[in-house]
């Protein structure tokens, strides 16, 4: 069995270019000023918002791609506004995409720009050189997301370490991935946040929470205090209180062994405490909530696959915040949810892979 500490060291080990990356900000900075160049030309009055999970800390992961949004003024205004899933908002986001896509091409003749436009959110795919990124249109729910992520994560700071190791971790096996995989690095943080908030609960024994000197709860795992997590209504979080570009927080290095005593607590409470089959991995409530009480059953997906092109399914289950009824995980057939738990036996035995 490997220690804790030897796994915590192994995953420092591997991301240790991440520690102290200054460098990498410009990056995001430069990216920014690059497609807001082209949006200016084409929409002046856009305003281009940044997000994503390591640029909402500011700073740019070599494997990462960089996410943007173009907001309309009455987008940042009604900050806390859904985002309508019409096909007349659709065709809107369509045809700035593709005047910006066209700017983007013109001004840069070597990048590759790919146009998405039949996907659920339509998207510009650009791949430059030393950096990928994507460009939405007048959707907040990006922005609005990653702020609810890294307003969770900055919590208790060492827990970024957690995030970008079963981030890391996914792709390198190979389930990462809108498609052909299980769930995008959006959904991996998801489960990370839930699993922070929510490791006391699902225990057998009684333990003892006390009141931490920053307010945060602590509870003991495996003997030692960890900061436990405070909930965040997420409809507090408003686009027009978030600044475009995040600002940067240095990534401080973490006790290994804490971070490696929380990867194998990670594993140990989906493949064990966390009740998949009943239950929905889900940050808009503070109680558990079952997939019954969403109607994400199996009559519902049977139904739902007979009528629409792309196939849903309710095995693992993940709401997502701030899109209705919309399950991140949906794209995790039975035999996907297999491999899955299989990947996650295995991640756990050979501290993700690395040793
Ligand atoms: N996003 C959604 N819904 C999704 C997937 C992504 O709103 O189903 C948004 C939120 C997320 C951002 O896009 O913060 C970027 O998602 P991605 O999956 O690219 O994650 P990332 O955090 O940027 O990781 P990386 O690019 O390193 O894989
Ligand atoms: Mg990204
Ligand atoms: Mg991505
Ligand atoms: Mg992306």
């Amino acid at each position: 069995m490997l220690s804790p500490a030897a796994i915590g060291k192994a995953i420092l080990d591997h991301h240790a270019s991440l520690i102290g990356a200054d460098l990498s900000v410009k990056r995001v900075h430069d990216a920014h000023s690059l497609v807001k160049n082209s949006l200016d030309s084409v929409a002046p009055d856009l305003k281009l918002y940044t997000f994503g999970s390591s640029t909402v800390f500011g700073f740019h992961e070599p494997k990462s791609d960089v996410d943007f949004v173009a907001l309309r003024q009455e987008d940042i205004v009604d900050g806390k506004g859904g985002d309508s899933t019409s096909q007349l908002a659709k065709g809107l986001q369509t045809q700035v995409l593709a005047k910006l896509a066209a700017s983007v091409r013109q001004k840069n003749v070597q990048w590759a720009v790919e146009e998405v436009r039949r996907a659920r959110v339509p998207v510009v795919k650009v791949k430059a050189p030393h950096i990928d990124f994507d460009i939405t249109a007048h959707r907040r729910n990006g922005v609005r997301n990653s702020a609810l992520l890294r307003h969770y994560l900055t919590q208790v700071p060492e827990n970024r370490w957690l995030s970008i190791a079963i981030k890391s971790w996914s792709k390198r096996v190979g389930m990462n991935g809108p498609v052909g995989g299980y769930l995008t690095s959006y959904g991996f943080n998801i489960l990370v946040v839930y699993y922070l908030l929510h490791r006391r609960r699902h225990e057998q024994p009684e333990v003892e929470q006390k009141e931490g000197q920053d307010g945060a709860a602590s509870a003991s795992v495996d003997g030692k205090q960890q900061k436990e997590l405070t909930f965040i209504d997420k409809d507090t979080l408003d686009v027009s209180l978030i600044p475009p570009i995040p600002e940067y927080l240095a990534l401080e290095p973490p006790n290994p062994e804490t971070l490696g005593e929380q990867v194998l607590d990670f594993f140990d409470f989906y493949l064990s405490r966390f009740p998949m089959e009943s239950h929905v991995i889900s940050l808009s409530h503070k109680e558990p909530i079952t997939k019954q009480s969403l109607n994400w059953t199996k009559t519902a997906e049977d139904m739902k696959n007979n009528t629409s092109m792309e196939k849903v399914f309710y095995r693992l289950c993940i709401e997502d915040p701030y899109e209705v009824n919309l399950n991140v995980g949906r794209n995790v057939s039975p035999f996907k949810f297999d491999l899955m738990k299989k990947h996650f036996v295995k991640g756990r035995a050979t501290a993700l892979g690395l040793l």
